[in-house]
């Protein structure tokens, strides 16, 4: 098995370095001949830089990609095709990422070194090896490239929620996993919250950290303000609140623990480190990234992402409203926004987006979020019982209008 993934990578390497990726104004030329060119600039709230980015126009052999061979119980996910196509279909970006796999350590409080794995924003990431990995942020109707790089194993990039062409969908079992470079090409249509991650070996990738968040914004209104989405609230404060827990058994794990009808025990899950935006439970109280400081006439708009492989309960101490759920607006007829009364419990399954508001008080107001990670089973609170709080799977966080 590890062989086997090896002489794939060298393989796919040298298939990368013939490739022709000059991105020179003349190729853009070419390649953008018959499309129009993108006329549109970059959001105001965008992540990324202005396309075009790189080349990647061409033709694909589609005989190469999806299952190398007939697919089994035994050889499920681990003998996909592992390819470095030019993107086909290629048209002018007029947004573009470059997305590259690192693996780093991080310390936690009580001293132990966590591996992880992310996405390094290599344009304006200035060498930041965050966890989660760096926001993609696009503005509706956006042409958006992200180019993804490899190191040692292959990846992908799937744009969860986004309805790209099957080469772009980033899922190797319907395309193919990259082993080098591959550049993802697709236009968000809906604003919201969504979340981009690895689809290879997807849930110890996943967990190893290889997602961000996904934001789509509408483009401005008539007074030039970003809505949450067209004709939806206006905000002044805006949080991610990204959820997620680690087993540290799970960092230990290769590339392709699991695969190929190995059993490493992901089907036990005992998470020891819990977190919200990357910060640890212990300091997500007051810190800047997670608690909402905002003055007494602001709207706030908290986009919440649940990438623990924990249900998520969640309590505030006032009043808040969902607007949008997993991406959609509730703006219809039959899917309007709810309040969620202060002081009551709600529940949020992995990979499930909410965004709220919470309305201005104009007074102050100080008051808190409490987040519980819990069991998918058990429906208990991780290490509820431990004396560390760190090890519990409880954080809260302040929410002050001053
Ligand atoms: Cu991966």
């Amino acid at each position: 098995m590890t062989n086997d993934h090896h002489t794939t990578e060298a393989r796919g390497s040298q298939d990368n370095s013939n490739r022709a990726v000059a991105p020179t104004a003349a190729a853009v030329a070419v390649a953008g001949a018959g499309f129009p060119a993108a006329a549109q600039t970059l959001g105001p709230k965008t992540t990324g830089v202005a396309g075009p980015g790189e080349f990647a126009a061409g033709v694909v052999e589609f005989d190469k990609t999806a299952i190398s061979s007939r697919e089994s119980f035994l050889n499920f996910g681990c003998e996909v095709a592992k390819e470095n196509p030019p993107t086909p279909d290629w048209k002018t970006a007029n947004v573009y990422f470059e997305r590259k796999f690192f693996n780093e350590k991080m310390r936690m409080p009580d001293g132990v070194d966590v591996k992880y794995w992310g996405f390094e924003d290599l344009l304006r990431g200035n060498g930041a090896r965050p966890f989660p990995s760096p926001t993609i942020r696009v503005q509706e109707g956006d042409l958006v490239h992200v180019k993804l790089q490899t190191s040692k194993g292959p990846h992908t990039i799937h744009h969860h929620g986004i309805e790209p062409t099957t080469m772009n969908d980033g899922v190797g079992h319907v395309s193919m996993e990259v082993s080098g470079s591959y550049i993802y090409q697709w236009q968000p249509q809906h604003a919201g919250t969504w979340i981009y991650h690895c689809h290879v070996n997807t849930v110890l990738h996943f967990e190893m950290g290889l997602y961000g968040a996904l934001i789509v914004d509408p483009k401005p209104d008539a007074a030039g303000n970003i809505r949450a989405f067209k004709d939806g609230p206006e905000y002044q404060v805006e949080k991610i609140w990204v959820f997620d827990d680690i087993d540290p058994r799970w960092h230990e794990l290769e590339h392709d623990a699991g695969l190929c009808g190995g059993d490493v025990g992901l089907n036990v899950f005992r998470p020891r480190y819990f977190f919200v935006s990357g910060i640890v439970n212990t300091r997500a109280t007051t810190n800047s990234t997670v608690a909402v400081t905002a003055k007494r006439t602001d709207q706030v708009l908290i986009r919440m992402i649940n990438a623990a492989y924990s249900v998520m309960r969640i309590q505030f101490d006032m009043d808040v409203e969902v607007i949008s759920v997993d991406g959609h607006a509730l703006n219809k007829p039959w899917a309007k926004p709810y309040t969620i009364p202060r002081g009551e419990w709600f529940e949020m399954a992995t990979a499930t987006r909410y965004d709220i508001i919470i309305k201005p008080p104009n007074m102050a107001r100080t008051g808190k979020a409490r987040f519980q990670f819990t069991d998918w089973v058990t429906k208990r609170v991780h290490g509820a019982t431990n004396t560390n709080r760190l090890y519990v799977g409880y954080a809260e966080t302040n929410i002050n209008f001053v």
